[in-house]
């Protein structure tokens, strides 16, 4: 039986309205945005790393600056992606612990290897691009903390997306060696990006539930769709060959079908074997250890400036 605060909650749901902070939310809803949101966040901070592996070696000034200011924003997403779980009612330590404990996952693509430049192209291509199809439509979740930050965020996504394909541009249509690196980065990352969107509808456990809370707008394969139809005609624009060989146009849906993901693959990845989960992590735990000064630091400046304004 429901409650009538469930009732109410419904009807705000079905009208489209957001739920914000202090309304009243069913224990559920709240504990499955906790885990939602605060595992994009550590897919934001996490992602960083096989980016910042190549910060030293860009081909030049000007790619260095906008690798930077791109990895830079990941860093700002996953700043506000951090304070809109916290207006849930859970720490900013809380939820650091639970993705160093390895209780909390992050984005399996992000345990794949950056091995060369053209990866650096793959990844703001075809990783940002799934996650941008993803997050227009996190725009318009219930949560409104989470709707907002999906709105400046995918600004910020369609830019990085874009320099990611400006790379691959100028890489296929470079040296032959340059263009078989660009072809190297686009197999490597292709079935990966797929991957982002999760396990099919009918083995995802938490979709059901929600799409009812509007938590969620679509469902996993419907996004993953969008985003095979749309890469299609962008690998053809490079003229490089597409990794999916089953890959064919499907008149009849307007869709293209695809070939299977490796779903072994996508288990191991994120039960934590995947190519780099330890290091990733390891990588986390000595960039906090060794920011914790600047954390006290900053507690301690806090503590005096409001003594001072108490006398
Ligand atoms: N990797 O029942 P479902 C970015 C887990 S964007 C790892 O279908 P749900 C930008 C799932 O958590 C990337 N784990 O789950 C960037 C659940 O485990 P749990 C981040 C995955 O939540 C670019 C279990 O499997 N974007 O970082 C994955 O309904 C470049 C069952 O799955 C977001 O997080 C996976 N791929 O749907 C940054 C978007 N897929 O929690 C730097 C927001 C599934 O029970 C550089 N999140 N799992 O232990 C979502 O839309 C959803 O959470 C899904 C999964 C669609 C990811």
């Amino acid at each position: 039986q429901t409650s009538l605060q469930e009732q109410q909650f419904m009807q705000k749901i079905n009208a489209e309205e957001k739920i914000e902070p202090k309304d009243w939310m069913p224990e559920k809803y709240r504990k499955n945005l906790i885990r939602q949101i605060s595992q994009h966040a550590h897919s934001e901070v996490i992602g960083m790393q096989p980016e910042g592996n190549f910060l030293t070696r860009a081909p030049s000034l000007r790619r260095k600056a906008i690798l930077l200011s791109k990895i830079q924003d990941e860093a700002g997403h996953g700043l506000y992606l951090y304070s809109a779980a916290e207006t849930l009612g859970i720490s900013r330590d809380e939820m650091i612990e639970a993705l160093q404990s390895g209780r909390a996952k992050y984005a399996s693509i992000f345990n794949y290897p950056a091995l060369t430049w053209g990866d650096m192209g793959a990844i703001g291509w075809l990783v940002d691009g799934a996650a941008i199809v993803n997050q227009v439509s996190l725009q318009r979740t219930s949560y409104g903390p989470y709707a907002r930050g999906m709105i400046r965020i995918c600004k910020e996504e369609s830019f990085h997306q874009r320099q990611g394909y400006d790379i691959m541009l100028t890489l296929a249509n470079g040296t032959s060696e340059q263009k078989a690196m660009a072809q190297d980065s686009l197999n490597r990352f292709y079935w990966p990006a797929l991957m982002m969107f999760g396990p099919h509808d009918s083995e995802s456990a938490h979709s059901a539930k929600s799409m009812e809370w509007k938590i969620k707008r679509e469902t996993n394969d419907d996004l993953r769709q969008k985003f095979i139809d749309q890469t299609a005609s962008q690998i053809e624009f490079l003229g490089l060959e597409h990794p999916d060989k089953e890959l064919k146009w499907n008149e009849e849906r307007g869709h293209y079908d695809s070939g299977e993901i490796d779903w072994e693959e996508f288990h191991n990845v994120i039960a934590g074997n995947g190519h780099c989960n330890r290091q990733r992590l390891e990588h986390h735990i000595k960039a906090h250890e060794e920011g914790a000064w600047v954390r006290e630091a900053l507690v301690a400046y806090n503590a005096k400036k409001q003594a001072k304004q108490a006398e």
